[in-house]
């Protein structure tokens, strides 16, 4: 799952990395040559060849040498200068290393790439910037020390860019939804993205969590849709409130809420067309169908497939009827991973949870947490 923006993230925190190597190793080089040059004039002994030739065995040429030195200090002493030579090394070493401080130009070129390859990755424009400028101000001016820690900084500072723009509350839809009753939620999306498929899913969610629910099947435009509906619910074993096709979708809404309420019922979910004979007149129904029904969440159901298409069509809703969360379907279908950024960005709404494929139980809670950490870990 999100293969591909999993990629492109490792392969930046690759190359940043090597860059940052290379800069550390820079910083090092000038300072020590001078300094290991006087390594002889040390009162720790004589200085001895740094290693005998990796490929050479422990043949004539190594005891040869050996037994030389031997000969000179005997067998105890013998030990003493390379002894010496490597307490000298890490001297040497702790006086020239000098801190690395990471400038602009130390991430700006790859950062730039990076946005692009983020785009590809079906983030939308705006966010690849918010999430290029979010690691660039996380970055620079780092100093850094030890190599070993080059992996923690580069590391850190996408993590952080990454939580920084899909920053949302995480929500537990069942312990919200017990404070009233009937809670009712709204469905809405384009049509083909999951809409009717998603809500027998939450159904199904909510009824194993002890909730009471109905279904207001409130697409009377697409044909089959009711039936589509009871198929489902049938299979998940709820209610279904229905009129007839064509009919007003605010009635069915309103003859839901009532029969909730008259029989106590946890909650309401409404399903939606994603189109009706004139397009225009779709957020004019559905303005209605909240001033009637009013809804406590309206939730936009959109394909994470449609990578940048989808978050636009969100984008669309939000402004006509105000959404309150979002579920990201066909997230099983080898989609890059981007648009759920996106849309959590554009949107500023949490996502609540995403579809994992056509069955009852493929509904999965999303967490930011579980996201990035499936993007930059497995
Ligand atoms: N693979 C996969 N298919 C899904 C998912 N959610 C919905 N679908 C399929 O997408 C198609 C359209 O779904 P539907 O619920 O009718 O969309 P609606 O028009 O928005 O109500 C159906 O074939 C569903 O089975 C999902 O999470 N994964
Ligand atoms: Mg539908």
């Amino acid at each position: 799952m999100f293969d591909f923006l999993k990629k492109k993230l490792s392969l930046f925190k690759k190359k940043e990395e090597q860059k940052l190597e290379a800069k550390l190793e820079e910083q090092v080089k000038p300072a020590a040559e001078p300094f290991s040059s006087e390594a002889p004039e040390t009162p720790e002994g004589p200085s001895i060849p740094e290693s005998v030739p990796e490929a050479a065995p422990l043949g004539a040429v190594a005891k040869e040498k050996t037994s030389l030195k031997e000969k000179l200090l005997g067998k105890k002493e013998a030990k003493k200068p390379l002894e010496a030579k490597l307490t000298l090394g890490t001297r040497v070493k702790q006086a020239v290393l000098r801190k690395a401080t990471i400038t602009e130009g130390d991430v700006r070129s790859l950062l730039d790439d990076f946005n692009l390859e983020l785009v590809e990755a079906d983030v939308a424009s705006s966010v690849a910037d918010e999430i290029c400028e979010r690691i660039r101000d996380n970055l620079v001016g780092r100093e850094i020390e030890r190599k070993n820690d080059i992996h923690g900084i580069t590391d850190g500072a996408i993590r952080s860019a990454l939580a920084e723009v899909l920053r949302q509350d995480n929500i537990d839809l069942p312990s919200i939804m017990r404070a009233k009753k009937p809670f009712i939620i709204m469905f809405v999306g384009p049509n083909g993205h999951g809409k009717t498929t998603t809500i027998s899913k939450v159904a199904h969610m909510l009824k194993k969590n002890g909730l009471h629910v109905v279904l207001a099947a409130a697409d009377t435009f697409r044909a089959a849709s009711i039936e589509q509906l009871e198929t489902l619910s049938s299979r998940v074993g709820v209610e279904v409130v229905r009129h007839k096709y064509g009919s007003d979708p605010a009635a069915v809404c309103f003859d839901a809420v009532k029969h909730a309420e008259a029989r106590g019922l946890d909650a309401v979910l409404i399903d939606t067309a994603g189109r009706s004979e004139l397009n225009i007149n779709l957020m004019e129904q559905l303005k209605k169908i909240v001033r009637v029904a009013k809804p406590d969440m309206k939730v936009y159901v959109g394909e994470a497939l449609a990578g940048n298409a989808a978050v636009e069509e969100a984008r669309r809703f939000h402004e006509a009827i105000g959404l309150d969360g979002i579920i990201m379907s066909k997230a099983d279908c080898d989609v890059k991973g981007g648009s759920i950024l996106s849309i959590a960005h554009v949107i500023r709404k949490p996502i609540l949870f995403i579809g994992t494929g056509q069955g009852i139980d493929d509904l999965m809670p999303f967490s930011h947490e579980w996201f990035i950490k499936k993007v930059l870990e497995e």
